[in-house]
């Protein structure tokens, strides 16, 4: 079977995590806790691990990246736009920045490559953050100001994602306590998606004034929970409502297409969580559960949207996963879509090896290896195999 016409086809970036030399809460919170999440580590990884820096340098280098995606097949690119660049001060806009995301917009048309633009991966600027961040009472309408900026200086950009994963930035940033600011609590985990839904949805209607043609997303964190046993399908159900679908049900009457992040499998049996096989794990170790996709793409038939994956990805320092997780993974999509699901693109996470926030720079996921020191770009066997997949446009 073969892919639709017009499947689009890349791989996905953010900002913090490429561009390098930001200045947001993040890059803050780094070059406070970079001594201690070495320590934490074992003095596995030195406190420069976990500092974004020069990141891989794309804010200069974003030409040479698209060439290389060019060069390996792709007809789409996902990326963020800083805001923390962009509105450096509450309500002041730098032209110089704009133009700088007019570079990056025209740079990927002259290759040829759609592009997918995220307005908010994580990242808070300053300003805001000392208002209090996504608990801030002005945050969907700030969010908004800047999306509605956005789709007024780029407006030929065809589709943007308002937010990516809100459910795991809740979690690790409001929940856990583990990113910045970190918060911790299971009511201020639901006070911080109920924020950014209110932003997505305010978002969402300027946008649609401004340009009533343009189609608008949002990149979902999404699990396979499977069920074992009663307790555990039980369970399944309950934990996969709130974790999949309550986001999703806030925004479903604002939202063009669902985003979707497939990373992790989550067996449930009898009140345990994470019952997985882990046949095969990835450095992070996290579970490579390829199916798990087809059934997250089952399970959203009734919300009758368009389909993208925004992000697909292993953490594969010696590329000896990754060709057969893409394959694998292409395989459980197409049967999805044999069987009625409308998926119109795949976005790998991601081009280039980057910053993994917390954990710094050493997971390695990108179809491009980067040598840090040098920045030099070296493209992965799996990067050559997933265009034999593109041209063939089915497996
Ligand atoms: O690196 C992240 C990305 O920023 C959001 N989705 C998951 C990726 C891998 O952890």
């Amino acid at each position: 079977m073969n892919f639709p016409k017009g499947f689009l086809w890349g791989a996905a970036t953010s900002a913090h995590q490429v561009e390098g030399n930001n200045h947001n809460d993040w890059s803050e919170w780094e070059l406070k806790n970079a001594e201690r999440l070495s320590k934490v580590s074992g003095e596995k990884y030195p406190p420069e691990n976990y500092i974004s820096g020069r990141a891989c340098d794309h804010y200069n280098r974003f030409r040479e990246d698209f060439d290389i995606a060019k060069s390996l097949g792709h007809n789409a690119h996902r990326f963020s736009i800083e805001w923390s660049r962009i509105e450096p001060e509450e309500g002041k806009f730098d032209e110089k920045e704009l133009e700088h995301y007019r570079e990056v917009i025209n740079a990927l048309r002259e290759r040829g490559l759609e592009p997918f633009v995220t307005l908010w991966h994580w990242t808070i600027p300053l300003w805001l953050r000392y208002r209090g961040g996504v608990f801030s009472k002005g945050f969907p309408k700030y969010f908004t100001r800047f999306a509605s900026r956005m789709a007024i200086e780029f407006p030929d950009v065809k589709f943007w994602i308002t937010l990516n994963e809100p459910e795991i930035y809740a979690l690790n940033s409001y929940m856990r306590g583990i990113w910045p600011p970190q918060k911790r609590g299971i009511i201020k985990f639901f006070r911080a998606t109920y924020a950014l839904s209110l932003a997505h949805q305010e978002a969402f209607r300027a946008i649609k004034n401004i340009n009533p043609n343009i189609k608008i997303g949002a990149a979902l964190n999404m699990s396979y929970f499977e069920g074992v046993g009663i307790i555990g399908s039980i369970l399944k159900k309950f934990v996969d409502q709130i974790w999949n679908k309550r986001f999703l049900w806030h925004i479903s009457n604002e939202l063009d297409f669902i985003g979707i992040n497939y990373y992790f499998h989550n067996r449930v049996r009898n009140f345990k969580f994470n019952q997985n096989e882990n046949k095969e794990t990835s450095d992070l170790g996290w579970e490579i559960y390829p199916e798990g996709i087809y059934h997250v793409l089952k399970s959203l038939k009734k919300y009758k949207k368009l389909i993208y994956i925004t992000e697909s990805g292993v953490a594969d320092a010696n590329d000896i996963h990754r060709d057969k997780f893409i394959k694998e993974h292409l395989e459980w999509i197409l049967k999805a879509i044999g069987e009625g699901e409308d998926v119109r693109g795949y976005f790998y996470w991601s081009l280039l090896d980057n910053f993994e926030w917390d954990k710094g720079f050493w997971p390695r996921f990108g179809l491009v290896e980067v040598e840090y020191k040098t920045m030099e770009r070296k493209i992965r066997h799996s990067a050559w195999k997933y265009k034999e997949i593109i041209e063939k446009g089915g497996i």
